[in-house]
């Protein structure tokens, strides 16, 4: 090193002794949305990445961990007072305690604050004394932000759009009943708006359990303290040619405006303009386990999904953002423990295929955006089987139903991922050559020892992607 090295790193040093001082009376803060569908992997990741960015014996991936500049990490009361905190210790007892298991389904926005005060790096970083970084971090459904599709539409619009997308499915079929002799015409009575939003959100619930990825509005599925509101009590209806006063479409109509208005306009408001960082998981396995028409219906949702990453799409939008951008987008696709790690890769290529057309669009925006593989917390062991006289790559877990310990070969996933998403998008209805295993494993009793977080796969990759120019 050179004496101009070393002025400059002397020069860069008292530079930072200024800022230091001011920072001292606002700390920088990430915010990091963590979103997905329903099922996703969301709550499991937060959980998972907050236990081991408290304790980072398993995250060698993160270099500001590995170099020992992370003095300490913990949880602080978070800023926003009348967002639910994320349950941190309940999920980390649920997942790590003697009889592990996974969290329920959690229905809202939540938010968590994990401190750090970390040490500069370089020569003369300790003379700067350590610095505090705040990460809030942001549990929403991805759900949520498919509902942005319907801030550019009206109410004959979305109906006529609805209707068509559901009409070739089975679990539409009762919806579709429903109202196939009703006159829109005739005057609204409340009784029968229920009943039609009951139905149509019954068809959701269906819909999501048999692996569609489009069932917005997305409050039906997870209605929260909205549950019962005349904003949650509308469903498309075809548009009668003539509409009098006081027509049961047109209250229909208004409830729409009003949910649009007074359910996606302030979330958007409220937790998406403000975050930096996000993850996107994705359950990119259980799809393809569900068959060619899922991997295309999610492929489909993650291009809307990604849509509200693209601003100057929506101008409403765009003027809530200002010139505010999210800096780094991660599409990982979660689970990966169901897979030997020789399938790893492809599970990746997989990923950053489905994202294509939405990443592309992201990264137009500006965004650095990345796509990996992982798994939040490490359900299974790696394990070869001699079967018909070849080895096989196998996972071995505990099951899920029962509670039994299983080998599982999960199928091999094609090398080029247009193998799986050609004939999704033609409208297959179950893949020609492949067969994948469905698999639920229940999470491993673990033995941690002092300073070691729960075990996983490239967790902290993820955290290196997502935060790690800021550590
Ligand atoms: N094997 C394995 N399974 C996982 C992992 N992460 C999540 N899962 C499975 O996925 C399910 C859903 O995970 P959650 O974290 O609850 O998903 P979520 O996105 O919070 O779901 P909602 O709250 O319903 O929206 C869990 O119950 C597990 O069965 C993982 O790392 N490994
Ligand atoms: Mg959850």
């Amino acid at each position: 090193m050179g004496i101009g090295d070393i002025a400059d790193d002397l020069l860069r040093g008292l530079g930072g002794l200024g800022s230091g001082l001011t920072e001292a009376f606002s700390d920088p803060v990430i915010r990091l949305g963590v979103t997905g569908l329903s099922r996703a992997g969301k709550t499991v990741f937060i959980t998972s990445l907050v236990a081991n960015l408290m304790d980072r014996g398993r995250m060698p991936g993160l270099r500001a961990a590995a170099e020992g500049r992370i003095l300490s990490a913990f949880l602080q009361p978070q800023p926003d007072d009348t967002v639910p905190r994320f349950d941190y210790e309940v999920h980390l007892d649920e997942l790590t305690g003697p009889a592990p298991r996974w969290p329920e389904s959690t229905r809202a926005v939540s938010e968590l604050r994990l401190s750090f005060r970390l040490a500069e790096a370089g020569l003369f970083g300790g003379m700067r004394g350590p610095r505090t970084l705040h990460l809030d971090i942001v549990d929403y459904p991805g759900e949520w932000l498919l509902d942005l599709a319907l801030m550019e539409q009206d109410y004959a619009g979305w109906s006529a759009e609805v209707l068509t997308r559901i009409e070739p499915r089975v679990e539409a079929a009762g919806y579709l009943a429903q109202i196939a002799g009703l006159d829109a015409a005739a005057a609204h009575d409340e009784m029968r708006a229920k009943a039609l939003a009951e139905g149509f959100a019954s068809y959701l619930g269906a819909a999501r359990a048999a692996g569609y990825s489009d069932c917005t509005p997305g409050r039906f599925l997870l209605p929260g303290e909205l549950a019962g509101s005349p904003v949650l009590t509308f469903a498309p209806l075809p548009k009668p040619a003539e509409i009098p006063r006081g027509a049961l479409w047109r209250e229909m109509e208004r409830r729409f405006e009003a949910y649009k208005a007074k359910v996606v306009k302030p979330f958007f408001r409220d937790h998406f303009a403000k975050i930096d960082r996000q993850v996107v998981l994705v359950d990119a396995l259980g799809a393809i386990h569900a068959g060619p028409r899922a991997v295309e219906d999610m492929r489909r949702a993650m291009a809307g999904i990604l849509a509200a990453f693209r601003p100057g799409r929506t101008g409403w939008l765009t003027g809530l953002l200002g010139l505010r951008r999210v800096e780094r987008i991660l599409f990982a696709a979660t689970k990966a423990d169901h897979l030997h790690h020789l399938e790893h890769a492809k599970l990746t290529r997989i990923m950053a295929a489905l994202m294509r057309d939405a990443k592309d669009r992201a990264e137009f925006a500006g965004a650095e955006t990345a796509a990996m593989a992982i798994a939040s917390l490490r359900a299974t062991v790696e394990e070869s089987v001699r079967h018909e006289g070849r080895m096989l790559d196998c996972v071995r877990g505990r099951l899920l139903d029962g509670g039994r310990e299983a080998a599982f070969y999960p199928g091999d996933l094609p090398d080029n991922p247009a193998a799986l998403l050609a004939p999704a998008r033609e409208g297959a209805t179950q893949w020609l050559d492949a067969d994948y295993e469905v698999m639920a494993f229940a999470p491993a009793v673990l033995k941690l020892k002092p300073g070691e977080g729960p075990p996983h796969i490239r967790l902290d990759r993820a955290a290196e992607f997502l935060i790690g120019d800021r550590l």
